[in-house]
């Protein structure tokens, strides 16, 4: 089994994450931002991750965790019954297609040759008020999604711990903004003590 990687990718951590919560063994290959020709060749595609086992190759995070589950269930990432699977794939869902819209428009914004400043703010608000979203689904629970550690929690968690830490050398525009966008404050303990929590779990 092998992983296709680039450095700090928040995509990638979520299958890093799942990996090592199934226990799996992979074989890294990490490759430059600035040449994909190896995950090209791979997938025909530039984007990572990227999961080859075998003659299958799977691409995109949130398909590599299903995959994932479908052929290691155990220790399971989804919840057995299929009403608790729906609503947790809504959550994925509503994850990558509503919450990173601020962020990833914020990316783009910044990087007009005129900065549209009440743009700027108003994604800015809808980023830092996504963070009480987050505190209300830990209330009486360890994990987005119960007391068991999930796909939920990898899909957020490589977006979310920015609002608590950074690497020194990780200078991502992206990440940066996840970093000083999102402002925990003395509002969002559950949120800070699950971003710690998650922070200690195995990655591959
Ligand atoms: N929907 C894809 C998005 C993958 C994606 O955007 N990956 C980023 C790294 S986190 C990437 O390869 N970006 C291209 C680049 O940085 O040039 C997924 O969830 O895996």
């Amino acid at each position: 089994m092998r992983l296709y990687r680039i450095r700090y990718s928040t995509n990638v951590e979520r299958v890093a994450l799942a990996l090592a919560h199934k226990r799996l063994a992979v074989e890294s290959i990490w490759v430059e931002a600035a040449d994909r020709s190896e995950v090209v060749r791979v997938s025909g595609q530039e984007l990572v991750p990227v999961l080859e086992v075998g003659d299958t190759v799977v691409c995109d995070s949130l398909a590599i965790l299903s995959w994932l589950e479908q052929h290691w269930p155990e220790p399971p990432l989804y919840p057995p019954d299929r009403a608790r699977r729906a609503e947790l794939e809504l959550f994925l869902d509503w994850f990558d297609r509503v919450w990173k819209r601020p962020p990833n428009e914020l990316e783009a914004e910044l990087q007009r040759p005129r900065l549209d400043q009440a743009r700027i703010a108003a994604l800015t608000g809808q980023l830092a008020r996504a963070l009480d979203r987050f505190e209300q689904l830990l209330d009486g629970r360890d994990y987005l999604f119960g007391d068991g550690f999930s796909a939920a929690d990898c899909a957020a968690f490589p977006f979310l711990k920015y609002a608590a830490m950074r690497e020194s050398d990780d200078d991502e525009l992206f990440h940066r903004i996840l970093h000083q966008r999102q402002p925990l404050g003395d509002g969002h303990p559950r949120l800070e003590a699950w971003i710690r929590r998650v922070d200690e779990r195995p990655r591959v």
